[in-house]
């Protein structure tokens, strides 16, 4: 069967046509570096993606990915609590990587444009499962950027949940991503050995060298183009770097959805306001206690947490979304909290927070965070009394762990023992 005016040999006018597509930047050469760039970047963001899931602890009870993510549940390993800035680093990099990839992955894109107009669009059944895996390539690699950039400027159009469709969207990046990568090495590194004679100027070709067949006059030569690109992505790493390392790098972030000034009422960033949670002052005033549960359960008021035995630590808040802040938090150790619940052994705990029906609302720590001397309930910064939107009466600080679970106005900790 034939469909009326589809002609395998004459594609129709327009896009179709190899004289279309005149710029006299595109050429292998280009896009052979490009590809490299991001044969480099790509999995590393996947590395790091994977490491901020292992440091999620999902298999802990009130993580908010919970079972979602079966049956790409992996278990790694057990997140250490060393370097205290580990998840600061691993997460930073995740972000900031992903946002200097950005000029570069949009001009690798353009650079292969043409061949989204192939002419006949399928030629055969192997052609066919070729341009859908590219399909998923592109398609995969757009949404992964793409939800990864809406998350951290804290912006959700989208109905789905964020973290879920962002680590399927991950391997199936990741998987199309090898497949492509394997099948054009080789082009690409021939690409590479061409960078003499395309540097400044143009190369003649076809359309299967990536080479406009009728070249329009250039407006920039491929140098430029390339310091453009660079331009872009020393930008967004200086911002990514900025958020990640916190403190008086802050002012780089000029894109920070919250702005680049140290904000917060104690001169550090405070991801959601005790006015946000609804969390008002009279539900954390004099009647508050924090309930711990173990082997027995009881109630103590912030005097008598500030009776205990206090401890210092210089920690990072390290946000899953790639901001980062050291402060000096003083509290009463996890492990001495458990040992009061009755739990002398390895046990996790699930901190529950007065704010309720959120994401944040919980969150549970594993055996080596409540065992680390460092794992505190925080209940005075940097030498004052934490302020109401950094959680008081008390908050959970703990070394490498994700933001998320330092969980702000503890309402009750819960103990399990660990059995072995
Ligand atoms: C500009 C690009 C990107 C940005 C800004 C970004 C951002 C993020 C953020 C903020 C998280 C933490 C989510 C959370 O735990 O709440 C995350 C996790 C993750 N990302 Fe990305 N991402 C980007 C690109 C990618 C790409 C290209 C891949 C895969 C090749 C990827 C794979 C993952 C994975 C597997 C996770 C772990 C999800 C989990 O916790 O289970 N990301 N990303
Ligand atoms: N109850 C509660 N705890 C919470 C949050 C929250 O919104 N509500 N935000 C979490 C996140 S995502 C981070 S990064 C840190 C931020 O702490 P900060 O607001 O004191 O900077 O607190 C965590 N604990
Ligand atoms: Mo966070």
């Amino acid at each position: 069967m034939r469909l009326p005016g589809f002609d395998p040999k004459r594609p129709p006018p327009g896009p179709f046509r190899a004289g279309f597509w005149r710029s006299p930047l595109r050429g292998r050469w280009l896009t052979a570096l490009l590809g490299l760039i991001l044969l480099i970047g790509i999995p590393i963001l996947f590395i790091t993606g994977l490491l901020s899931n292992v440091a999620y602890q999902p298999r802990l009870g009130a993580n908010s990915l919970g079972t979602n993510l079966r049956p790409l549940d992996f278990y790694l390993f057990t997140w250490p609590t060393r370097p205290v800035w580990l998840y600061a680093l691993t997460e930073g990099m995740h972000v900031t990587i992903g946002l200097t990839l950005i000029p570069v992955l949009l001009v690798k894109l353009w650079s292969v444009i043409p061949r989204l107009f192939e002419w006949p669009p399928v030629r055969s059944p192997a052609h066919l499962l070729e341009r859908l895996s590219l399909a998923l390539l592109v398609g995969s690699v757009l949404f992964e950027f793409g939800t990864g950039i809406l998350d951290i400027q804290l912006y959700y159009p989208f109905s789905f949940s964020f973290v879920p469709a962002h680590y399927y969207g991950g391997w199936i990046c990741i998987g199309a991503f090898g497949a492509h990568s394997a099948l054009k090495l080789g082009t690409m590194r021939q690409g590479l050995r061409t960078r003499g004679e395309v540097m400044d100027g143009f190369s003649p070709g076809g359309p299967a060298s990536l080479t406009a067949i009728s070249p329009a006059p250039s407006t920039m030569s491929r140098r430029v183009l390339l310091g453009t690109v660079g331009a872009g992505s020393l930008i967004l790493f200086l911002q990514g770097a900025g958020e990640s390392l916190g403190g008086p790098f802050r002012f780089l972030s000029f894109l920070a959805p919250r702005g680049r000034a140290p904000s917060g009422p104690l001169g550090f960033p405070v991801n959601q306001t005790a006015a946000a949670a609804e969390v008002t002052s009279a539900s954390v005033g004099p009647a508050w206690r924090l309930e711990l549960v173990g082997a027995r359960s009881l109630q103590l008021s912030r005097e008598q947490l500030l009776m205990m035995p206090q401890h210092t630590y210089d920690l990072p808040i390290a946000c899953v979304e790639g901001w980062s802040t050291t402060q000096r938090w003083t509290g009463v150790r996890l492990r001495d909290l458990a040992a009061l619940a009755g739990v002398h052994d390895a046990a996790t705990v699930e901190s529950i927070s007065i704010q309720t029906g959120s994401d944040f609302s919980a969150a549970t720590l594993g055996s080596e965070q409540v065992a680390d001397e460092q794992s505190l309930l925080a209940l005075r910064v940097n030498g004052v009394d934490l302020s109401l939107d950094h959680g008081f009466p008390a908050r959970v600080i703990s070394p490498a762990v994700p933001g998320v679970h330092c969980t702000k106005w503890v309402t009750k900790m819960a103990f399990s023992p660990v059995r072995t």
